[in-house]
């Protein structure tokens, strides 16, 4: 028989409540779309993408997690894999919607969220290898560096401050918040699921406490830029 989710397994729980807030958050931003103008729709439909995309990776994580009390390590990254990239694309969408931005721009955004991803996910499919855990670990560590360099002193940045617009100005201080202190959640989670021997308890609830954070409350950032930009239109005609 298939084992159920036990109650008092609060890692197990917390697959489980991140999962139905991942379906509520990828009804609302697909409906609230329409409150949106322009250019941000895109933004919300990526933003519902994010969170459709985690909701099924979360699903079988669950079950994964319920059934052999072990880190869905596969799905987890194959989550990621989709998602991130779609986040980078936000990012884009955001600068896009008031500026021409080179695509070259959003080509080192890519590679550097990629290294990231595949360091860390060598690093966790195999964690008994402790060197290669902590050399993967650093590779992935410098690639989020190089990202957060980006955004607060490359292109990215200076195209923001010489055109961006108030909304668009504050989605972008709000991304900036999330990739720097967001994203630390991850790279936390592993310091404390592989040192000193491995807790895997750790490592999931930061995990899921970190993809709440970035797809759900960065979903919800990009929706107020979105709505308060249309208020602004509406205001002026
Ligand atoms: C929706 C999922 C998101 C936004 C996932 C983000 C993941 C990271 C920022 C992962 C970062 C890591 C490092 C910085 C070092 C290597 C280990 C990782 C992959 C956990």
């Amino acid at each position: 028989m298939e084992k159920m989710l036990n109650p008092s397994d609060f890692v197990g729980v917390s697959f489980w409540i991140i999962s139905a807030a991942m379906v509520a958050a990828t009804f609302f931003f697909w409906v609230e779309r329409d409150r949106a103008v322009g250019k941000w729709k895109t933004s919300l439909t990526v933003a519902a993408m994010v969170t459709g995309i985690a909701a099924i990776h979360y699903f079988y994580m669950r079950d994964v997690w319920a059934v052999t009390g072990e880190s869905p390590t596969v799905f987890r990254y194959v989550d990621w894999l989709l998602t991130v990239p779609l986040q980078i694309i936000e990012f884009y969408l955001i600068l896009a919607a008031i500026a021409v931005v080179r695509a070259a721009l959003f080509w080192r955004l890519l590679v550097a969220s990629l290294v990231m991803l595949i360091a860390g996910y060598l690093a966790e499919v195999n964690p008994e290898a402790t060197t290669s855990l902590w050399v993967l670990f650093i590779i992935g560590t410098l690639a989020w560096l190089y990202i957060i360099y980006e955004i607060f002193a490359g292109e990215a940045s200076q195209i923001n401050a010489s055109q961006g617009t108030v909304a668009s100005k504050r989605a972008f201080s709000a991304l900036r918040i999330i990739v720097t202190f967001g994203w630390a959640i991850y790279p936390l989670g592993f310091v404390y699921g592989y040192a000193g021997g491995g807790n895997a308890d750790a490592l999931n609830i930061i995990y899921n406490l970190a993809d709440f954070v970035n797809k759900i409350a960065f979903g919800v950032v990009i929706w107020a830029a979105a709505t308060a930009d249309n208020a602004n239109e509406k205001a002026a005609a």
